[in-house]
Protein backbone atom coordinates (compact mmCIF):
# COMPACT_ATOMS: atom_id res chain seq x y z
CA UNK A 1 0.00 0.00 0.00
CA UNK A 2 0.75 3.80 -0.23
CA UNK A 3 3.49 4.92 1.87
CA UNK A 4 1.70 7.27 5.18
CA UNK A 5 2.89 9.29 7.80
CA UNK A 6 1.63 10.73 10.96
CA UNK A 7 2.79 12.04 14.46
CA UNK A 8 1.58 9.25 16.99
CA UNK A 9 2.18 10.95 20.30
CA UNK A 10 -0.37 13.67 21.26
CA UNK A 11 0.53 17.56 20.62
CA UNK A 12 2.14 19.30 22.98
CA UNK A 13 5.49 19.11 25.24
CA UNK A 14 6.64 15.92 25.90
CA UNK A 15 9.87 14.01 26.52
CA UNK A 16 9.42 12.16 23.25
CA UNK A 17 7.58 12.43 20.02
CA UNK A 18 6.72 9.82 17.61
CA UNK A 19 6.67 9.72 13.67
CA UNK A 20 5.21 6.81 12.34
CA UNK A 21 5.99 5.67 8.68
CA UNK A 22 4.16 2.84 7.21
CA UNK A 23 3.30 1.52 3.31
CA UNK A 24 5.35 -0.46 0.72
CA UNK A 25 8.39 2.65 0.63
CA UNK A 26 8.28 3.16 4.56
CA UNK A 27 12.33 2.23 4.84
CA UNK A 28 12.98 4.14 1.96
CA UNK A 29 11.05 7.40 2.95
CA UNK A 30 12.92 6.78 6.39
CA UNK A 31 16.31 6.36 5.12
CA UNK A 32 16.29 9.69 3.13
CA UNK A 33 15.31 11.76 6.57
CA UNK A 34 17.61 9.86 9.10
CA UNK A 35 21.31 9.67 8.82
CA UNK A 36 21.98 7.02 11.32
CA UNK A 37 25.62 8.25 13.78
CA UNK A 38 27.09 4.96 13.11
CA UNK A 39 28.17 5.05 8.85
CA UNK A 40 27.86 1.56 8.92
CA UNK A 41 24.78 1.00 9.71
CA UNK A 42 21.48 1.86 6.97
CA UNK A 43 17.69 1.66 7.73
CA UNK A 44 17.04 -0.17 4.45
CA UNK A 45 19.65 -2.73 5.66
CA UNK A 46 18.45 -2.89 9.19
CA UNK A 47 16.31 -6.30 10.35
CA UNK A 48 12.93 -5.95 11.92
CA UNK A 49 12.52 -4.69 15.27
CA UNK A 50 15.93 -2.82 15.57
CA UNK A 51 16.89 0.88 16.93
CA UNK A 52 19.21 3.35 15.01
CA UNK A 53 20.30 6.08 16.67
CA UNK A 54 21.31 9.20 14.14
CA UNK A 55 20.02 12.69 13.41
CA UNK A 56 16.90 13.92 11.16
CA UNK A 57 16.88 15.98 8.57
CA UNK A 58 15.24 17.71 5.43
CA UNK A 59 17.67 17.49 3.02
CA UNK A 60 20.80 19.54 3.88
CA UNK A 61 19.13 21.10 7.46
CA UNK A 62 19.50 18.91 10.40
CA UNK A 63 16.39 18.94 12.77
CA UNK A 64 16.81 16.81 15.58
CA UNK A 65 18.74 13.80 17.24
CA UNK A 66 17.02 11.03 16.86
CA UNK A 67 16.22 7.12 17.37
CA UNK A 68 14.40 5.17 14.36
CA UNK A 69 12.81 2.21 15.35
CA UNK A 70 12.67 -0.42 12.21
CA UNK A 71 9.83 -3.39 11.77
CA UNK A 72 9.65 -5.60 8.87
CA UNK A 73 6.43 -6.24 7.70
CA UNK A 74 4.38 -8.81 8.31
CA UNK A 75 5.90 -8.22 12.18
CA UNK A 76 4.36 -5.08 12.86
CA UNK A 77 1.53 -2.88 13.82
CA UNK A 78 -0.28 -2.38 10.65
CA UNK A 79 1.64 -5.48 9.07
CA UNK A 80 3.43 -3.29 6.38
CA UNK A 81 6.98 -2.11 6.43
CA UNK A 82 6.81 0.56 9.31
CA UNK A 83 9.32 2.96 10.93
CA UNK A 84 9.19 5.02 14.07
CA UNK A 85 11.42 8.03 14.41
CA UNK A 86 11.62 8.83 17.89
CA UNK A 87 12.15 12.96 18.58
CA UNK A 88 12.64 15.07 20.99
CA UNK A 89 8.96 16.39 21.98
CA UNK A 90 7.20 19.59 21.58
CA UNK A 91 5.99 21.17 18.72
CA UNK A 92 8.84 21.95 16.03
CA UNK A 93 10.89 18.72 15.51
CA UNK A 94 8.47 16.49 15.32
CA UNK A 95 6.08 18.67 12.40
CA UNK A 96 9.64 19.34 10.76
CA UNK A 97 10.20 15.56 10.42
CA UNK A 98 7.07 14.60 9.11
CA UNK A 99 7.04 17.84 6.58
CA UNK A 100 10.13 15.77 6.02
CA UNK A 101 8.33 12.54 5.45
CA UNK A 102 5.91 14.44 3.07
CA UNK A 103 8.56 15.51 0.63
CA UNK A 104 10.24 12.33 0.50
CA UNK A 105 7.19 10.45 -0.95
CA UNK A 106 4.88 10.02 2.60
CA UNK A 107 0.87 11.37 1.94
CA UNK A 108 -0.61 12.12 5.55
CA UNK A 109 -2.16 9.15 7.29
CA UNK A 110 -5.98 9.88 7.77
CA UNK A 111 -7.77 9.35 10.96
CA UNK A 112 -7.04 4.82 12.58
CA UNK A 113 -5.39 4.39 8.86
CA UNK A 114 -2.60 2.64 10.85
CA UNK A 115 -5.36 0.22 12.91
CA UNK A 116 -7.46 0.40 9.93
CA UNK A 117 -4.28 -1.05 7.63
CA UNK A 118 -3.72 -3.83 10.65
CA UNK A 119 -7.14 -4.92 9.99
CA UNK A 120 -6.80 -5.02 6.05
CA UNK A 121 -3.58 -6.37 6.59
CA UNK A 122 -5.28 -9.37 8.67
CA UNK A 123 -3.60 -8.46 11.79
CA UNK A 124 -6.61 -7.93 13.57
CA UNK A 125 -10.17 -7.86 13.74
CA UNK A 126 -12.39 -5.38 13.65
CA UNK A 127 -13.62 -5.85 17.36
CA UNK A 128 -9.86 -5.82 17.91
CA UNK A 129 -9.65 -2.67 15.99
CA UNK A 130 -12.54 -0.91 17.84
CA UNK A 131 -11.35 -2.28 21.36
CA UNK A 132 -8.26 0.15 20.52
CA UNK A 133 -10.10 3.15 20.43
CA UNK A 134 -11.97 2.24 23.66
CA UNK A 135 -8.36 1.80 25.04
CA UNK A 136 -6.92 4.88 24.03
CA UNK A 137 -9.98 6.50 25.56
CA UNK A 138 -10.17 4.27 28.77
CA UNK A 139 -10.24 6.47 31.54
CA UNK A 140 -10.57 3.70 35.06
CA UNK A 141 -9.45 0.77 35.84
CA UNK A 142 -11.58 -1.16 34.90
CA UNK A 143 -12.20 0.13 31.71
CA UNK A 144 -8.84 -0.35 30.48
CA UNK A 145 -8.80 -4.10 31.66
CA UNK A 146 -11.62 -4.60 29.78
CA UNK A 147 -10.16 -2.88 26.65
CA UNK A 148 -7.30 -5.35 27.12
CA UNK A 149 -9.27 -8.25 27.02
CA UNK A 150 -11.19 -6.89 23.78
CA UNK A 151 -8.14 -6.24 22.09
CA UNK A 152 -6.55 -9.60 22.94
CA UNK A 153 -9.55 -10.95 21.07
CA UNK A 154 -12.14 -11.98 23.79
CA UNK A 155 -15.27 -10.48 21.51
CA UNK A 156 -13.83 -12.07 18.55
CA UNK A 157 -13.28 -15.33 19.96
CA UNK A 158 -16.67 -15.64 21.26
CA UNK A 159 -18.08 -14.65 17.98
CA UNK A 160 -15.72 -17.00 15.89
CA UNK A 161 -17.24 -19.56 18.31
CA UNK A 162 -21.04 -19.00 17.82
CA UNK A 163 -20.31 -19.13 14.03
CA UNK A 164 -18.05 -22.09 14.04
CA UNK A 165 -21.72 -23.74 15.55
CA UNK A 166 -23.64 -22.35 13.23
CA UNK A 167 -21.65 -23.81 10.26
CA UNK A 168 -21.98 -26.91 11.63
CA UNK A 169 -25.97 -26.63 11.60
CA UNK A 170 -25.98 -25.23 8.17
CA UNK A 171 -23.42 -28.27 6.58
CA UNK A 172 -25.89 -30.60 8.23
CA UNK A 173 -29.13 -29.29 7.11
CA UNK A 174 -27.12 -28.53 3.31
CA UNK A 175 -26.07 -32.25 3.36
CA UNK A 176 -29.51 -33.16 4.09
CA UNK A 177 -31.51 -31.16 1.45
CA UNK A 178 -29.34 -31.46 -1.13
CA UNK A 179 -28.56 -35.14 -0.92
CA UNK A 180 -31.69 -36.40 0.58
CA UNK A 181 -30.69 -40.46 -0.05
CA UNK A 182 -27.38 -40.37 1.35
CA UNK A 183 -26.71 -37.69 4.02
CA UNK A 184 -28.40 -38.46 7.41
CA UNK A 185 -31.13 -37.64 8.92
CA UNK A 186 -31.50 -34.21 9.93
CA UNK A 187 -31.29 -34.54 14.01
CA UNK A 188 -33.50 -31.55 14.99
CA UNK A 189 -32.49 -31.96 19.09
CA UNK A 190 -28.75 -31.35 17.63
CA UNK A 191 -29.61 -28.29 15.76
CA UNK A 192 -31.77 -27.03 18.32
CA UNK A 193 -28.96 -27.31 20.92
CA UNK A 194 -26.41 -25.56 18.67
CA UNK A 195 -29.05 -22.56 18.19
CA UNK A 196 -30.11 -22.45 22.08
CA UNK A 197 -27.07 -22.21 23.01
CA UNK A 198 -26.04 -19.35 20.21
CA UNK A 199 -29.30 -17.68 21.08
CA UNK A 200 -27.71 -17.91 24.96
CA UNK A 201 -24.39 -16.05 24.07
CA UNK A 202 -25.94 -13.58 21.64
CA UNK A 203 -28.60 -12.44 24.32
CA UNK A 204 -25.73 -12.67 27.22
CA UNK A 205 -24.03 -10.16 24.86
CA UNK A 206 -26.16 -8.08 24.19
CA UNK A 207 -27.95 -7.81 28.29
CA UNK A 208 -24.01 -6.97 29.27
CA UNK A 209 -23.88 -3.80 26.45
CA UNK A 210 -25.19 -0.94 28.82
CA UNK A 211 -23.01 -2.20 31.68
CA UNK A 212 -20.09 -2.82 29.64
CA UNK A 213 -20.13 0.51 28.22
CA UNK A 214 -20.65 2.22 31.58
CA UNK A 215 -17.24 0.12 32.70
CA UNK A 216 -15.52 1.64 29.71
CA UNK A 217 -16.68 4.80 29.38
CA UNK A 218 -17.72 6.24 33.10
CA UNK A 219 -21.40 6.63 34.19
CA UNK A 220 -23.53 9.74 34.38
CA UNK A 221 -24.58 10.09 38.21
CA UNK A 222 -26.80 12.80 39.30
CA UNK A 223 -27.62 12.96 43.20
CA UNK A 224 -31.17 14.28 43.78
CA UNK A 225 -33.26 15.00 47.04
CA UNK A 226 -35.17 17.34 48.70
CA UNK A 227 -32.97 20.42 50.39
CA UNK A 228 -30.90 19.62 53.43
CA UNK A 229 -30.67 15.95 53.07
CA UNK A 230 -27.17 15.48 52.81
CA UNK A 231 -26.58 15.14 48.82
CA UNK A 232 -23.69 17.89 49.15
CA UNK A 233 -22.17 16.24 52.13
CA UNK A 234 -22.10 12.74 50.32
CA UNK A 235 -21.22 14.37 47.04
CA UNK A 236 -18.12 15.08 48.76
CA UNK A 237 -17.74 11.85 50.36
CA UNK A 238 -17.88 10.33 46.78
CA UNK A 239 -15.30 12.40 45.57
CA UNK A 240 -13.15 13.04 48.64
CA UNK A 241 -13.40 16.94 48.46
CA UNK A 242 -14.93 19.38 49.74
CA UNK A 243 -16.54 20.50 46.00
CA UNK A 244 -19.84 21.15 47.36
CA UNK A 245 -20.70 23.39 49.89
CA UNK A 246 -22.46 21.66 53.08
CA UNK A 247 -24.49 23.89 55.28
CA UNK A 248 -27.56 23.25 57.92
CA UNK A 249 -29.81 26.08 55.66
CA UNK A 250 -31.97 24.26 53.56
CA UNK A 251 -31.46 25.11 49.57
CA UNK A 252 -27.86 25.75 49.80
CA UNK A 253 -26.90 24.10 46.60
CA UNK A 254 -28.70 26.05 43.31
CA UNK A 255 -26.20 25.35 40.27
CA UNK A 256 -25.92 21.73 39.49
CA UNK A 257 -22.46 20.71 40.65
CA UNK A 258 -19.91 18.34 38.47
CA UNK A 259 -17.33 16.23 39.47
CA UNK A 260 -15.86 13.28 37.87
CA UNK A 261 -14.58 10.82 40.40
CA UNK A 262 -12.83 7.17 40.12
CA UNK A 263 -15.46 4.90 41.73
CA UNK A 264 -12.97 1.75 42.50
CA UNK A 265 -12.00 1.08 39.11
CA UNK A 266 -15.36 2.79 37.42
CA UNK A 267 -15.44 6.47 36.30
CA UNK A 268 -18.72 8.40 37.20
CA UNK A 269 -19.45 12.03 36.19
CA UNK A 270 -21.41 13.26 39.36
CA UNK A 271 -23.61 16.11 39.79
CA UNK A 272 -25.01 17.20 42.84
CA UNK A 273 -27.78 19.21 42.38
CA UNK A 274 -30.39 21.86 44.21
CA UNK A 275 -33.01 20.54 46.92
CA UNK A 276 -35.99 19.55 45.44
CA UNK A 277 -38.87 21.67 46.86
CA UNK A 278 -41.40 24.40 45.85
CA UNK A 279 -39.71 28.06 45.95
CA UNK A 280 -40.52 31.35 45.48
CA UNK A 281 -37.23 32.23 44.71
CA UNK A 282 -36.57 32.73 41.58
CA UNK A 283 -32.75 31.37 41.07
CA UNK A 284 -33.55 28.35 43.61
CA UNK A 285 -36.44 27.82 41.24
CA UNK A 286 -34.59 27.66 38.39
CA UNK A 287 -32.15 25.44 40.36
CA UNK A 288 -34.72 22.80 41.08
CA UNK A 289 -35.78 22.68 37.92
CA UNK A 290 -32.43 22.33 36.09
CA UNK A 291 -32.02 19.23 39.05
CA UNK A 292 -35.51 17.56 37.82
CA UNK A 293 -34.31 17.37 34.22
CA UNK A 294 -30.70 16.27 34.81
CA UNK A 295 -32.59 13.20 36.57
CA UNK A 296 -34.60 12.69 34.04
CA UNK A 297 -31.91 11.65 31.42
CA UNK A 298 -29.30 10.60 33.50
CA UNK A 299 -27.68 6.78 33.60
CA UNK A 300 -27.66 6.12 37.37
CA UNK A 301 -29.63 8.35 40.03
CA UNK A 302 -29.00 8.48 43.56
CA UNK A 303 -31.84 9.63 45.44
CA UNK A 304 -31.47 10.84 49.06
CA UNK A 305 -34.04 10.85 51.95
CA UNK A 306 -33.39 11.63 55.45
CA UNK A 307 -34.09 9.26 57.56
CA UNK A 308 -34.97 11.95 60.52
CA UNK A 309 -37.94 13.65 58.56
CA UNK A 310 -41.32 12.02 57.33
CA UNK A 311 -41.29 12.10 53.18
CA UNK A 312 -41.84 15.94 52.56
CA UNK A 313 -43.35 16.84 49.03
CA UNK A 314 -39.65 17.06 47.23
CA UNK A 315 -39.39 13.33 48.44
CA UNK A 316 -42.39 12.22 46.17
CA UNK A 317 -41.66 14.27 43.67
CA UNK A 318 -38.74 12.51 43.26
CA UNK A 319 -39.92 9.15 43.80
CA UNK A 320 -42.32 9.51 41.05
CA UNK A 321 -39.66 11.24 38.69
CA UNK A 322 -37.23 8.52 39.29
CA UNK A 323 -39.81 5.48 37.79
CA UNK A 324 -37.98 3.62 35.12
CA UNK A 325 -34.48 5.12 36.31
CA UNK A 326 -31.59 3.26 37.40
CA UNK A 327 -31.47 3.94 40.87
CA UNK A 328 -29.71 3.69 44.13
CA UNK A 329 -31.62 4.57 47.20
CA UNK A 330 -29.76 6.63 50.25
CA UNK A 331 -31.89 6.61 53.50
CA UNK A 332 -29.70 9.09 54.89
CA UNK A 333 -28.43 10.25 58.72
CA UNK A 334 -28.91 7.07 59.81
CA UNK A 335 -27.79 8.48 63.19
CA UNK A 336 -30.62 10.51 63.52
CA UNK A 337 -34.04 8.85 65.21
CA UNK A 338 -36.05 7.22 62.47
CA UNK A 339 -39.31 8.98 61.48
CA UNK A 340 -39.14 8.60 58.19
CA UNK A 341 -41.74 5.74 55.65
CA UNK A 342 -39.04 3.21 54.48
CA UNK A 343 -41.68 0.75 53.37
CA UNK A 344 -42.35 3.60 50.88
CA UNK A 345 -38.63 3.74 49.33
CA UNK A 346 -38.08 0.16 49.52
CA UNK A 347 -41.20 -0.16 47.23
CA UNK A 348 -39.89 1.83 44.65
CA UNK A 349 -36.22 1.26 44.43
CA UNK A 350 -34.41 -2.16 44.41
CA UNK A 351 -30.80 -0.84 45.46
CA UNK A 352 -32.28 0.80 49.07
CA UNK A 353 -29.31 1.60 51.36
CA UNK A 354 -29.30 3.39 55.11
CA UNK A 355 -26.33 5.20 55.67
CA UNK A 356 -25.18 8.34 57.73
CA UNK A 357 -22.93 10.42 55.42
CA UNK A 358 -20.88 12.35 58.14
CA UNK A 359 -19.69 8.93 59.26
CA UNK A 360 -16.25 8.27 55.92
CA UNK A 361 -16.62 4.59 56.39
CA UNK A 362 -20.19 4.67 54.82
CA UNK A 363 -18.20 5.60 51.38
CA UNK A 364 -17.63 1.62 50.88
CA UNK A 365 -21.37 0.97 51.20
CA UNK A 366 -22.06 3.72 48.93
CA UNK A 367 -19.95 2.65 46.01
CA UNK A 368 -21.15 -1.07 46.68
CA UNK A 369 -24.34 -0.14 45.82
CA UNK A 370 -23.32 2.05 42.81
CA UNK A 371 -21.36 -1.25 41.06
CA UNK A 372 -24.42 -3.26 42.05
CA UNK A 373 -27.11 -0.96 40.38
CA UNK A 374 -24.54 -0.83 37.22
CA UNK A 375 -24.06 -4.70 37.37
CA UNK A 376 -20.46 -4.15 37.49
CA UNK A 377 -19.88 -7.20 39.84
CA UNK A 378 -21.81 -9.95 37.36
CA UNK A 379 -19.46 -9.06 34.50
CA UNK A 380 -16.67 -10.71 33.13
CA UNK A 381 -14.93 -8.70 30.56
CA UNK A 382 -13.44 -12.02 29.09
CA UNK A 383 -16.69 -13.05 28.03
CA UNK A 384 -16.36 -10.41 25.29
CA UNK A 385 -18.37 -6.99 25.29
CA UNK A 386 -20.24 -4.66 23.25
CA UNK A 387 -18.51 -1.15 22.72
CA UNK A 388 -20.27 0.33 20.01
CA UNK A 389 -23.74 0.70 18.01
CA UNK A 390 -22.17 -1.08 14.91
CA UNK A 391 -21.74 -4.14 17.45
CA UNK A 392 -25.16 -4.16 19.07
CA UNK A 393 -26.93 -4.25 15.98
CA UNK A 394 -24.63 -7.19 14.30
CA UNK A 395 -25.78 -9.11 17.03
CA UNK A 396 -29.38 -8.29 17.56
CA UNK A 397 -29.73 -8.98 14.11
CA UNK A 398 -28.03 -12.73 14.09
CA UNK A 399 -30.29 -12.95 17.66
CA UNK A 400 -33.35 -12.65 15.56
CA UNK A 401 -32.15 -14.97 12.73
CA UNK A 402 -31.46 -17.59 15.92
CA UNK A 403 -34.47 -16.96 17.20
CA UNK A 404 -37.02 -17.01 14.00
CA UNK A 405 -35.05 -20.58 13.07
CA UNK A 406 -35.80 -22.14 16.43
CA UNK A 407 -39.17 -21.21 16.17
CA UNK A 408 -39.19 -22.56 12.49
CA UNK A 409 -37.89 -25.71 13.43
CA UNK A 410 -40.19 -25.69 16.48
CA UNK A 411 -43.59 -25.46 13.78
CA UNK A 412 -42.30 -28.01 11.46
CA UNK A 413 -41.16 -25.26 8.46
CA UNK A 414 -39.39 -26.70 5.76
CA UNK A 415 -35.81 -26.97 6.44
CA UNK A 416 -35.16 -24.51 3.49
CA UNK A 417 -36.37 -21.60 5.29
CA UNK A 418 -34.10 -22.93 8.18
CA UNK A 419 -31.24 -23.16 6.50
CA UNK A 420 -31.77 -19.56 5.05
CA UNK A 421 -32.36 -18.41 8.84
CA UNK A 422 -29.39 -19.99 9.98
CA UNK A 423 -27.29 -18.50 7.06
CA UNK A 424 -28.57 -14.99 8.01
CA UNK A 425 -26.97 -15.25 11.76
CA UNK A 426 -24.00 -16.62 10.43
CA UNK A 427 -23.69 -13.04 7.89
CA UNK A 428 -24.26 -11.24 10.91
CA UNK A 429 -21.63 -12.97 12.89
CA UNK A 430 -19.29 -12.32 9.91
CA UNK A 431 -20.25 -8.63 9.75
CA UNK A 432 -19.16 -8.46 13.62
CA UNK A 433 -15.81 -9.48 13.33
CA UNK A 434 -15.52 -7.40 10.00
CA UNK A 435 -15.06 -10.25 7.85
CA UNK A 436 -18.08 -8.77 5.83
CA UNK A 437 -17.98 -5.40 6.05
CA UNK A 438 -18.89 -2.39 4.02
CA UNK A 439 -16.63 0.27 2.75
CA UNK A 440 -18.74 2.53 4.66
CA UNK A 441 -18.99 0.87 7.74
CA UNK A 442 -15.12 0.84 7.67
CA UNK A 443 -14.78 4.05 7.21
CA UNK A 444 -17.40 4.92 10.18
CA UNK A 445 -15.27 2.83 12.34
CA UNK A 446 -12.03 4.42 11.84
CA UNK A 447 -13.00 7.88 11.61
CA UNK A 448 -13.12 7.94 15.31
CA UNK A 449 -10.03 6.92 16.15
CA UNK A 450 -7.25 10.14 15.89
CA UNK A 451 -4.69 10.53 13.56
CA UNK A 452 -1.18 8.43 14.31
CA UNK A 453 -3.03 5.47 15.37
N1 LIG B 1 -26.71 14.12 61.61
C1 LIG B 1 -26.39 14.07 60.34
N2 LIG B 1 -26.25 15.20 59.63
C2 LIG B 1 -25.92 15.10 58.31
C3 LIG B 1 -25.70 13.88 57.69
N3 LIG B 1 -25.41 14.12 56.39
C4 LIG B 1 -25.43 15.45 56.22
N4 LIG B 1 -25.76 16.06 57.39
C5 LIG B 1 -25.91 17.49 57.62
O1 LIG B 1 -27.08 17.94 56.97
C6 LIG B 1 -26.91 19.31 56.56
C7 LIG B 1 -27.23 19.46 55.10
O2 LIG B 1 -26.24 18.77 54.35
P1 LIG B 1 -25.98 19.07 52.83
O3 LIG B 1 -25.03 18.05 52.35
O4 LIG B 1 -25.64 20.50 52.63
O5 LIG B 1 -27.42 18.80 52.24
P2 LIG B 1 -27.97 19.05 50.75
O6 LIG B 1 -28.92 17.95 50.51
O7 LIG B 1 -26.85 19.21 49.82
O8 LIG B 1 -28.76 20.41 50.95
P3 LIG B 1 -29.18 21.50 49.85
O9 LIG B 1 -28.00 21.78 49.00
O10 LIG B 1 -29.57 22.65 50.67
O11 LIG B 1 -30.31 20.93 49.10
C8 LIG B 1 -25.49 19.69 56.91
O12 LIG B 1 -25.48 20.37 58.14
C9 LIG B 1 -24.79 18.33 57.04
O13 LIG B 1 -23.68 18.39 57.90
C10 LIG B 1 -25.84 12.69 58.48
O14 LIG B 1 -25.66 11.56 58.02
N5 LIG B 1 -26.18 12.85 59.77
MG1 LIG C 1 -26.34 20.74 48.60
Amino acid sequence: MDTIAGIATPPGEGGIAIIRISGDDALEVASKIFIPKNKNRAIKNAKGYTAIFGTAVDGDTELDEAVALIFRGPRSYTGEDEVEIQCHGGNMAPKAILRAAYREGARPADRGEYTKRAFLNGRISLTEAEAVAEMISAQSSQGERAALSLMKGSLYRKAEEMKAGLITAEANISAAIEFPDEAPDIDDAEIISILSETRDGLEKLLKNYSTGLAVMRGVPVVIAGSPNVGKSTIMNLLSGTDRAIVSPTAGTTRDVIESTIDCDGITLFLSDTAGIRDTDDAAEAEGVRRALDKVSDTALLIAVFDQSKKLDEGDRKLLETAEGIPSVAIINKSDLENRIETGEIKKRFAEVITISAIDESSREEIVKAVHNAIGVNGLSPDAGLLVSERQRSCVERGLGAVNEAIEAIEYGITYDAVHVLIGEAIESLAELSGENVTEEVLDDVFSRFCVGK
